[in-house]
């Protein structure tokens, strides 16, 4: 602890029946190149791994198959780790645990009793996702266009009892931190568009023979007087009691069919928006006008206050409800015509006077601070700030998730002490889901019935159990100190490692998991039991590798391939051509295109798509190490691409990077199979140690920006111009394995050891660039004459270009081809190359 730290974490993969994917290594490649690299470097690196293992997937093989869902999560993770194992990464597996370990759950138990006991854990009754089918409530990220994530099932909302977690309590810190932190600005705004604050102001709009007004949300406060109807929700609360007897029965069914409706079909923009109207009128406070009251399911019970006031002439979708239904449309902002669309952009206030308050001429931030202001002052509005962000519904009726340490005395509940942690799991006999919405612990009536320890009297056990994310919102502070027993984290070693200094994974993460962890971690902060504000400094997300690329070419009815060039010729003189897929290693690529080898067709369509085993393009990561070597595997992973992008596989990709490893062996080994090696004991020249330095500056530069293919490519780049050299001397050499080793570590470190060495070259010093040879003050320019090189000279980088073509012109090769002929055009690209364009 007295060398300065580095955290780099994965994010801890959940142990599928299928094995690892080559997704996988992708990320856990790179942060085991930063982790071996930060520890050359001299730091005190912390690189765990562990498993997140709770989850539907065990559970459902529990179903059909009778099978422990410990049992399949034990079988699954011996195999992840033997993969990884394989793989040659270098975490410390001595901090590996999984989630579903009851000495790890006990303090994801004991964090829900601390959120319990702030009031930031509570139930409620809330419309939730219920699937008939899985017979378990989901949340709303686990439906998709009204079916189930998993199994694509129907689902339907129906209100049901649910633990919520109070996330909202912290929207503002979550918003507000995201500036403390290093992370890609795409998933920031994710983050604050998931948060969504919005300020506005809520107004009061009286109606006739109700007492209470019925308040709308607005974020336009100063378009009070273009407010030509209002709209209600269709569960807005009180509707009933507004609803003209003689519009009634169509009310009632507008509802009923909205119901049916998700809020996805609701809002959706390009959806044709419909509505009834109630045969009431609100009165706006600020004029004293009576406006039609309508029913529209685009507007959501759940956001703001369920109701809101229509401005036709300055809100999108209030102007085509508008026109649909013929209602009138004032404009109240000066700018832009309102004939074909609403004015939404900015400008002066106008028709905005009455015999109670003017805003007119005024511009629209000063009109919406006057207006709220008066609002307040009258007493019929006031300012608010709403979010999108929902409480989160912690609740899963499952059995294969942490149980909740909660009791149900005389019905209320109740937590159970910290020192009767952790509530195990029971054994059970059956895994289907009960049906009626309870977990399968609800019947195992041994488990639910116990007494509740404080006053001995009989107590029920809450049979909900938490959500799979519970268990990922704190795992990188176990691996801390894994054996901890006073506390989720020794708080010494707490202050020491956190925060994690890097942490990479899949994007499909950057809203949710990253939102709940540091959601937890800033209660675990306000408990103190964390010393920093956020728990991930620098976040990366890799690109998803998507199976081979498959090419398309045009074949005639007897199979032949048909140029591209012809396919239109021969499709108007009538011939039926279809498509027909073939092989990458059947063709080059010349710029974007693919040519066929033994031919000039073209292919029609090289596309790549998601891995999948419908589709059959999975890819294996055991099939290709035992085919290429772990160090293959890794060094493409690493080289197909930036690691934010999507990116296709190749096994020719694999095989070539393999030939350059090949490349590598050959060049530095000592021959032991029979092949000579370069490596001579000498000192090296400037031009070698310019060679190297310049790679060293790459490779480490490369490493810290995490852009790991251009390291790769200036590992190539140093090996073809060592290749050039009478020999390598030894410390160039030695450099070169260094700055290749956490790359390919395998081949690493058995080059260095057959250089001389006997002790891994794990902790060997990273080398230090020497900034002396950087500065390559000439360069070798090629010279051309119409396009065919001709020679070449060697010129100062900085020289002029007189300098450099005349001493072009005078190589004895290049004056051979000039002689006689009349130069029209001579250019020079500085450092590059000369071109002497000549008449014929
Ligand atoms: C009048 C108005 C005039 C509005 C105008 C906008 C433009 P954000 O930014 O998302 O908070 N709104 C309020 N509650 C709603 C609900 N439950 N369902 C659907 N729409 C709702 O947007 C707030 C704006 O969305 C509010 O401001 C309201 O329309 C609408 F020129 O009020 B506005």
């Amino acid at each position: 602890m007295d060398r300065p730290k580095f955290y780099v974490l994965d994010m801890f993969p959940y142990p599928s029946g299928s094995g690892l994917h080559v997704g996988h290594p992708e990320g856990y490649t790179a942060t085991d190149i930063v982790a071996r690299f930060k520890r050359m470097k001299g730091f005190n690196v912390l690189h765990p791994i562990g498993w997140d293992a709770f989850g539907l997937p065990a559970e459902q093989y529990a179903v059909e198959t009778g099978t422990h869902p410990a049992a399949t999560t034990r079988k699954n993770i011996d195999q992840f780790r033997s993969q990884l194992k394989r793989l040659g990464f270098s975490y410390d597996w001595d901090r590996e645990f999984a989630t579903t370990d009851p000495a790890y759950y006990r303090w994801t138990q004991w964090i829900f009793l601390k959120l319990y006991e702030r009031g930031l854990a509570y139930q409620a009754e809330v419309p939730v996702n219920w699937c008939p089918h899985l017979g378990t409530v989901l949340a709303n990220e686990e439906v998709i266009n009204g079916k189930s994530e998993r199994g694509g099932y129907p689902v339907v909302r129906v209100p049901m009892l649910q633990w919520m977690l109070k996330i909202t309590a912290y929207a503002d810190r979550l918003l507000d931190d995201l500036d403390l932190v290093d992370w890609p600005e795409n998933i920031k705004e994710m983050q604050r568009n998931w948060i969504g604050r919005s300020e506005g102001a809520e107004v009061d709009f009286m109606v006739e023979g109700l007492k209470t007004p019925i308040k709308v949300y607005t974020t336009r406060p100063d378009t009070l007087f273009g407010a030509t109807y209002m709209v209600l929700s269709p569960e807005y609360v009180g509707l009933d009691s507004l609803v003209h007897e003689s519009y009634r029965e169509q009310v009632d069914e507008y509802c009923k069919a909205a119901a049916l409706k998700s809020e996805l079909e609701r809002t959706a923009l390009q959806k044709e928006k419909t509505g009834v109207f109630t045969g009431s009128y609100a009165v706006n406070p600020v004029n004293e006008e009576q406006i039609p009251i309508w029913v529209a399911d685009f507007v959501l019970a759940s956001y703001g206050t369920g109701a809101i006031m229509a401005v036709p002439a300055h809100d999108e979708r209030d102007y085509e409800f508008a026109r649909r239904y013929d209602l009138s449309i004032r404009q109240v902002v000066s700018g832009g015509r309102i004939d074909e669309q609403a004015w939404t952009g900015d400008g002066t206030l106008e028709n905005s006077a009455s015999h109670l308050v003017s805003i007119d001429n005024l511009d629209v931030e000063s009109a919406i601070v006057e207006i709220t202001d008066w609002l307040e002052g009258a007493g019929v509005g006031a300012r608010k700030v709403n979010y999108k962000l929902r409480d989160w519904l912690f609740s899963r009726q499952r059995y294969w998730g942490e149980p909740l340490p909660i009791i149900h005395v005389n019905g209320t509940h109740k937590s159970l002490p910290e020192s009767m942690l952790p509530i195990e799991l029971p054994e059970v006999e059956s895994y289907s889901p009960t049906g009626t919405g309870q977990s399968p612990l609800a019947a195992i009536d041994e488990w639910v019935n116990t007494v509740d320890p404080e006053t001995g009297a009989p107590a029920k056990r809450e049979t909900n159990t938490m959500p799979q994310w519970a268990g990922s919102c704190w795992y990188y502070l176990r691996f801390i100190d894994p054996g901890y027993e006073t506390g989720p984290v020794n708080p010494d070693l707490e202050r020491y490692w956190m925060p994690v200094d890097l942490y990479i994974g899949g994007a499909e993460h950057a809203v949710l998991h990253l939102l709940y962890a540091r959601f937890w971690h800033k209660v675990l902060f306000d408990l103190g039991v964390v010393s920093t504000a956020e728990p991930f400094q620098r976040l990366f997300n890799q690109g998803m590798i998507l199976g081979e690329l498959e090419l398309t070419c045009c074949c005639r009815s007897d199979g032949t391939l048909v140029s591209a060039d012809d396919v239109d010729a021969l499709t108007a003189a009538g011939e039926e051509l279809t498509q027909t897929r073939i092989s990458e290693d059947k063709t080059r690529k010349v710029g974007d295109k693919f040519v066929l080898k033994d031919d000039s067709s073209i292919v029609v369509s090289a596309r790549a798509f998601k891995m999948s085993k419908s589709r059959g393009n999975v890819v294996n990561p055991d099939v290709v190490v035992d085919r290429y070597g772990a160090d293959s595997l890794r060094l493409f992973e690493m080289f197909m691409g930036p690691l934010d992008q999507v990116k296709p596989w190749s096994m020719r990709g694999v095989a070539g990077v393999s030939r350059f490893l090949g490349r590598v062996w050959r060049y530095f080994s000592d021959g032991g199979d029979g092949l000579h090696s370069r490596v001579e004991e000498r000192a090296a020249t400037d031009d070698e140690m310019s060679e190297l330095h310049r790679t060293i500056r790459k490779v480490t530069d490369d490493i810290e920006g995490l852009r790991f293919n251009t390291a790769v490519s200036a590992l190539m780049e140093m090996l073809n111009a060592a290749q050039k050299w009478r020999s390598c001397p030894k410390s160039v050499a030695e450099a070169y394995i260094l700055l290749l080793s956490p790359f390919a570590p395998h081949l690493a470190e058995e080059i260095w050891s057959r250089l001389g060495h006997n002790v891994t070259l794990a902790y060997e010093p990273w080398p230090e660039v020497e900034e002396r040879y950087l500065t390559k003050s000439r360069v070798e320019v090629a010279v051309q004459v119409n396009g065919k090189v001709r020679g070449s000279v060697i010129v100062d980088v900085d020289a002029d270009q007189e300098h450099v073509l005349d001493a072009a012109r005078s190589l004895s090769n290049v004056a051979k081809h000039l002689q006689g002929k009349e130069i029209r055009r001579s250019v020079y690209v500085p450092g590059r190359i000369v071109n002497f364009v000549v008449a014929p």
